[in-house]
């Protein structure tokens, strides 16, 4: 069966849905041309201010030690190269070489104007013939000193996409496409506000991309009794599997109150090819991966899409559009089917195990019947030869009873030490 994770986002075609988060790796040319050479679908650059910056003191980045938790944090204060260094041609041309993947640029300014100056500048390099597919405005960063995050600030947000829409609507010349990053939300009304003023904007935000990072998280180092991250009171952005289903949620009410003309893009936690298939089926056309990838390196992403893949071709799905939000409603049938495969899935993999681990045993088995049957021979053998010494079959004298009985039970000692 041939399975394809082809999909589209704002238009633009991607052959694999899934690529890497803005972030981690995709601050240099260096790195993200690596994620080119890998199976991402496309290839998104580090958010970026106006100007160059270094960041946020170190330490700024931590994952959690204890294997069961999969948290990371981050400070990082968005460290980046500038906007000019990230849509420059050359730097196009390093990081795509001949891959034929979109690749897309992200902005955080650090006021409304530094977007709007990034935005124009980034429509005129498209206008020169850059190969820029896409840009995600990024309203949702948690780590700006003094700052609170814009998707959280629904007055500040409205105007922010105002503003933004105006300057897309007064272009003469080519656009690029908007996606806009949003901030994690953990309550009904607050997905519905935040959707609504997304709507209002749909002529021109072709894709909507939950989560970031969920802000203001904090890690404590247990013997030095103070933050592990050293700027902003330790307070920082919490990733990984830890947040995952903050992010399915997020996903799922995004698809379920935007205009479906606006693509969701899910994020968040995302580290297997089950994951990738629940944010699809919770609504995503498109996954990114952020810590996944920041620990694992760019093979992340043939490994997930070979996972995905399986498990399409395991629930005969040939293409994404066949699962994307169509997650079902609870009902009792479907937890009785979950009940069934989870037990089939347990009994075959125990079966597994025990055929791995079983293979010594088996061989065991089978050696001591063959070994078992060897001594019978054996045993049958001296008999005949215990009788042929004595030329008789009939009537055996006490002593030849007594040295076949000897042979006997030497032969039941060798069997019994041999197994
Ligand atoms: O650079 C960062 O600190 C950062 C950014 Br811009 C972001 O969007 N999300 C995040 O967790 N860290």
């Amino acid at each position: 069966m041939n399975v394809s994770l082809s999909t589209t986002v704002a238009s633009i075609e991607l052959e694999n849905c899934i690529y890497n988060a803005s972030g981690p790796r995709t601050g240099s040319s260096a790195a993200m041309s690596k994620i080119a050479k890998s199976a991402s679908g496309a290839v998104l650059a580090k958010s970026a201010t106006l100007n160059s910056q270094t960041g946020n003191p170190l330490p700024r980045t931590w994952h959690s030690p204890e294997a069961s938790v999969k948290a990371s944090l981050n400070s990082e204060g968005l460290p980046n190269s500038g906007i000019e260094y990230y849509i420059k041609e050359t730097t196009i041309a390093e990081v795509m070489g001949d891959s034929g993947k979109p690749y897309m640029v992200s902005i955080s300014g650090k006021t409304l104007e530094e977007n709007i100056v990034m935005l124009t500048q980034i429509f005129e390099q498209k206008q020169n013939g850059a190969n820029i597919a896409a840009v995600e405005l990024n309203l949702a960063c948690p780590n700006i000193i003094g700052k609170p995050i814009i998707g959280f600030d629904f007055p500040q947000m409205e105007q922010v996409l105002d503003v933004v829409s105006k300057l897309y609507k007064e272009q003469k010349g080519a656009t690029v496409p908007l996606g806009v990053k949003m901030p994690p939300y953990f309550d009904t009304p607050h997905f519905e506000t935040a959707a609504t003023i997304l709507n209002k904007y749909k002529d021109c935000i072709k894709y909507v991309a939950s989560i970031n990072t969920v802000g203001n998280a904090l890690a404590v180092d247990f013997h030095a009794e103070m933050p592990v991250i050293a700027s902003k009171g330790g307070f920082a952005g919490l990733s990984g599997p830890a947040v995952k289903h903050t992010a399915l949620a997020n996903v799922h009410k995004m698809r379920h109150y935007l205009d479906p003309s606006i693509d969701v893009v899910g994020v968040g936690g995302i580290s297997s090819g089950q994951d990738a298939f629940e944010m699809i089926l919770v609504g995503a056309s498109a996954i990114q991966v952020g810590t996944c990838h920041w620990i694992e390196g760019p093979k992340c992403f043939e490994r997930i899409s070979q996972e995905l893949k399986d498990i399409m071709k395991k629930k005969k799905y040939s293409s994404i559009n066949d699962f994307k939000g169509k997650l079902k409603e609870w009902s009792k049938e479907g937890a009785s089917l979950s009940r069934m495969a989870r037990a089939e899935a347990k009994a075959n993999a125990k079966a597994a195990v025990t055929s791995s681990s079983g293979d010594n045993s088996t061989m065991e088995r089978g050696f001591n019947k063959q070994s078992l049957v060897t001594n019978l021979l054996l045993i049958f053998v001296a008999a005949l030869l215990v009788n042929e010494k004595y030329e008789t079959f009939t009537t055996p004298t006490g002593d030849d009873i007594y040295f076949v009985i000897s042979i006997v039970l030497f032969c039941v000692c060798i069997t019994l030490l041999r197994s």
